[in-house]
């Protein structure tokens, strides 16, 4: 075990954390210039920025060490239930400000490297940000374990720590091309790597019958090859609470015995071969973001992570002899959508197989044990694993999966008598295309509890991806609606509002961010409203600056700042935000309207396409085709940009969001799960043009009507139209505006003349549209017609900015983990 010697040590000091270095501007230059020289090896003179940053990630985490050792021992000392966070993906973004400001250290650093001649800003973008995700649920998921460690709640966050993580993304001729993300070139210093504690994992075999020693029957697992995960953790400090909570991600290594036997064999090439084979579970995030690709390197990360995860926790969480069927009193695991469901026959097997438990009891414990969160409601995102395949890799597995299935299904039947086409639409496994295991069944069966992330998206859960189980297990629904932690996303982020909230309303709103709603009354008061525009223009400038810098786009001065950032997918619909430039484009090149006309205005994408999706490319490859014509035109008079830098991430949200005035949420209502996104932007001060989809919905009813809008077919319309049959291309016959709008793509007048290059964006669109891009168009256009007029009035406009600061308080994750604290975990914060 960890705990190893201090209980025979008798030195005082032993037994406890050390103190932390004295908390001034002295103290931080005294450790600084320590880690430069006993860490890097180097003097002040002699380093390099690297060196100065790798330093100074260092020192803080010098100063936040005793916190996390005294949180664990507190912790383990209090033996409360923790709450295990399985997620495949926590993109966290750059470490650096965050761990500053959650040990009140940034105002001392700043100082103290001034004393040392370093800028602070020049070491802040040294940071490569670990990009451990590929959208909205692994950001999510950095937000919740953010917010339960400034809440005090006991938690571990348990993922895999990707060689590399979510690709850097290039433009070459205005086409995406992937590089690889090599966060880990320049030094890891936030990461902790215990490689003594790492804990094998076995995968492939066959299991067999035995007699134990008391005669009974039992099953045995037999695998065939392991792995060794090696724990790297993370400290996740709370915000000024002295909480430091433990992110542990998991990498895969060859295991000893593996290699051995085959270099005693003598075939080194092999015997290398196997280690890269071992080494590759971890090496690489799947980019698809929303549609699992099915892959068996997939499948072998998810067991990989959720198997040493449950290790873990029961050998070095707990404990020892601990009796595992109390296990519920100390651990509810909560799966982050579908891809940890696998943690489910982990645990019935570790309690039957390896603690003697009969089913029954197992199945007790499990069941208790684990919370599922969905967060999609497109068919083809809903993980289906070939029975073949799981059968192959974790034949135990798929054995106690199709026992929970045979279990459930005759609950179904006994409470369903005669419903024999019931029981075979709920059954975990499916027959067609081929036999495989729906995962999202199994996750709410196993489940005390099923969540979606938005009203919207929980009501849909119910009634049309689940609509059966939700019959069955009513009070098993429930809905957490998502939140983001205002910490990173307005604090830091926004360092200029943080000012002038605190200036008006007085500290604390940051861990209590329904205090914003004391805003209210300044957004009549002209001085405030002068400052808070102040604070937009000051961070365009910003925003700027830094594209200047990292892209070498130029943005003009005084437009509206109209922003489009998320991952690109169809359903999200960039192609209808494209439709709309390319119009206002038309409408002046062929004389309908003149430049003078339009409302200054710069849009910017931002958006990375899975590697693999074809249409998303295409899109992307159509956008900066588009872009570079609409740049360059002089009709324009400058009145209309694009800009589309490359690499979207966290660190460049950061700067992005807080300079936007207009937030593009315009996705088919019915198809984002909750978007993050959208909160951020009306957290920062823009107005959001959106659908009523997701998280939409509760930001329009909570900034109200007038500030927010509203355009296109609700889910309702939607499902309505669907069942009546769509045509996209009644659409474009019945509007001329439209029409002229895709004939000038179709004409090549984007791809110097190539008239079919992008038939597969237009062509799709007029003959399929799965989401509807033309039947909301016009309703588009219309709209953003509105927020232009809006924007004339700009005072009208900055009130409007402010009520959504405001009235937006709700969408902090530090609600959110309240209610899943109270829905959910049935378990409170540590005080
Ligand atoms: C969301 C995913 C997702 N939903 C599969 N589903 C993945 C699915 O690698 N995969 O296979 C990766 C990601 N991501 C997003 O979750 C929703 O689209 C958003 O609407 C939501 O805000 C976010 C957080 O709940």
């Amino acid at each position: 075990r960890r705990l190893g010697p201090a209980s025979t040590a008798t030195h005082p000091l032993a037994t406890a954390p050390v103190g932390s270095p004295s908390h001034n501007v002295d103290g931080f230059v005294r450790e600084f210039l320590h880690e430069l020289n006993t860490n890097q090896g180097v003097t002040l003179s002699a380093s390099s920025l690297n060196d100065q940053y790798l330093a100074l990630a260092s020192t803080v985490k010098n100063y936040l060490m005793a916190r996390w050792l005294e949180t664990g021992l507190k912790t383990r000392a209090a033996k409360v239930k923790t709450v295990g966070y399985l997620s495949a993906e926590y993109l966290l973004g750059r470490q650096l400000d965050n761990a500053l400001l959650a040990s009140d250290l940034a105002d001392i650093a700043e100082k103290g490297l001034e004393l040392c001649g370093i800028d602070l800003a020049d070491l802040r973008v040294q940071e490569v940000e670990p990009g451990l995700g590929n959208g909205g649920l692994g950001r999510l998921a950095a937000c919740f374990i953010d917010s339960l460690a400034t809440m005090d709640v006991p938690s571990i966050g348990y993922g895999i720590r990707y060689e590399y993580g979510i690709f850097r993304q290039t433009f070459v001729d205005g086409r995406q091309v992937e590089q690889p993300d090599t966060w880990l070139a320049l030094g890891a210093p936030w990461e902790f790597p215990h490689p003594e504690s790492a804990v094998q994992v076995h995968f492939g075999g066959h299991t067999e019958r035995y007699a134990d020693d008391g005669g009974q029957e039992r099953t045995r697992w037999v695998p065939s090859w392991n792995v060794l995960a090696v724990p790297y953790n993370y400290m996740v400090p709370g915000y000024l609470n002295g909480r430091v909570n433990t992110l542990r991600l998991w990498s895969a290594q060859a295991t000893k015995a593996f290699d051995l036997q085959i270099f005693n064999s003598g075939d080194y090439a092999q015997a290398v071969r196997a280690q890269t084979f071992a080494e590759n579970i971890s090496k690489v995030l799947y980019p698809e973001d929303s549609t699992p690709q099915g892959k068996e390197l997939r499948l072998q990360q998810q067991y990989f992570f959720v198997a040493a995860s449950l290790r873990d926790f029961i050998d070095h969480e707990l404990e020892p002899g601990f009796d595992l069927h109390r296990l519920p009193e100390r651990i509810t695991f909560q799966l982050n959508d579908t891809h940890p469901v696998i943690a489910v026959p982990e645990l019935m097997r570790i309690l039957i197989d390896e603690h003697g438990f009969d089913w029954d009891e197992a199945w007790e414990v499990t069941r208790q044990c684990f919370d599922y969160t969905c967060h999609t409601l497109l068919p083809e995102a809903l993980e289906v694993w070939p029975t073949e395949l799981l059968g192959r890799l974790l034949p135990r597995h798929l054995e106690i999966i199709f026992q929970i299935n045979d279990q459930f299904l005759s609950l179904v039947r006994q409470t369903y008598p005669g419903d024999e086409m019931l029981a075979r639409r709920m059954s975990m496994i499916s027959e067609h295309p081929e036999r495989g295991v729906r995962m999202a069944f199994l996750a709410t069966v196993a489940a005390s509890r099923v969540n979606g992330v938005a009203e919207l998206h929980s009501q849909l859960l119910r009634d049309k991806v689940l609509p059966d189980f939700s019959s069955l297990w009513p009070e098993k629904f429930t809905n957490v609606t998502n939140g983001v932690t205002p910490r990173r996303f307005v604090r830091l982020s926004n360092p200029l509002l943080s000012e002038l909230i605190t200036d008006t309303i007085g500290a604390g709103w940051l861990t209590d961010l329904e205090r914003l709603k004391e805003l209210e009354p300044y957004a009549d008061d002209p001085q405030f409203r002068e400052r808070f525009a102040a604070v937009k223009a000051a961070n365009k400038h910003r925003l700027t600056d830094l594209l200047r810098a990292r892209d070498g786009i130029d943005l003009p001065d005084g437009h509206l700042l109209d922003v489009m950032v998320k991952r690109l997918h169809e359903y999200k619909r960039q192609s209808l935000k494209l439709l709309h430039i390319v119009s206002l484009y038309e409408q002046v090149i062929s004389g309908k309207i003149s430049a003078a006309d339009l409302t200054p205005r710069t849009v910017v994408f931002g958006a990375k396409a899975a590697p693999g999706y074809r249409m998303a490319k295409d899109t992307i490859h159509l956008i900066n085709k588009v872009a570079a014509k609409v740049n360059a035109a002089p009709e324009l008079e400058e009145r209309l940009k694009i800009a589309f830098p490359a690499n979207y991430n966290v660190t460049l949200a950061e700067t992005l969001i807080p300079a936007a005035d207009l937030s593009e949420q315009i996705s088919l209502a019915g198809m984002e799960a909750s978007g993050t996104g959208n909160m951020k932007f009306a957290l920062n001060g823009a107005l959001t043009i959106g659908t009523d989809d997701g998280a939409n919905v509760e930001i329009r009813r909570l900034v109200g009507d007038k500030h927010f809008f509203l355009f296109g077919m609700d889910e309702p319309a939607v499902s309505a139209l669907g069942a009546k049959g769509y045509n996209p291309g009644s659409c474009y016959e019945a509007n001329p505006q439209l029409k002229a709008t895709l004939d000038l793509i179709l004409s090549g007048h984007f791809s110097d003349g190539d008239r079919h290059l992008f038939d597969s964006v237009v062509y799709n669109l007029l003959n399929q549209d799965r989401f509807m891009a033309l039947a909301d168009f016009q309703a588009y256009v219309d709209t953003q017609a509105k927020v232009e007029e809006r924007y004339a009035d700009q005072e009208a406009w900055t009130r409007s900015t402010i009520l959504n600061v405001a009235r937006t308080g709700y969408f902090s994750s530090d609600r959110s983990m309240r209610d899943y604290l109270q829905r959910i975990w049935h378990t409170s914060p540590m005080l």
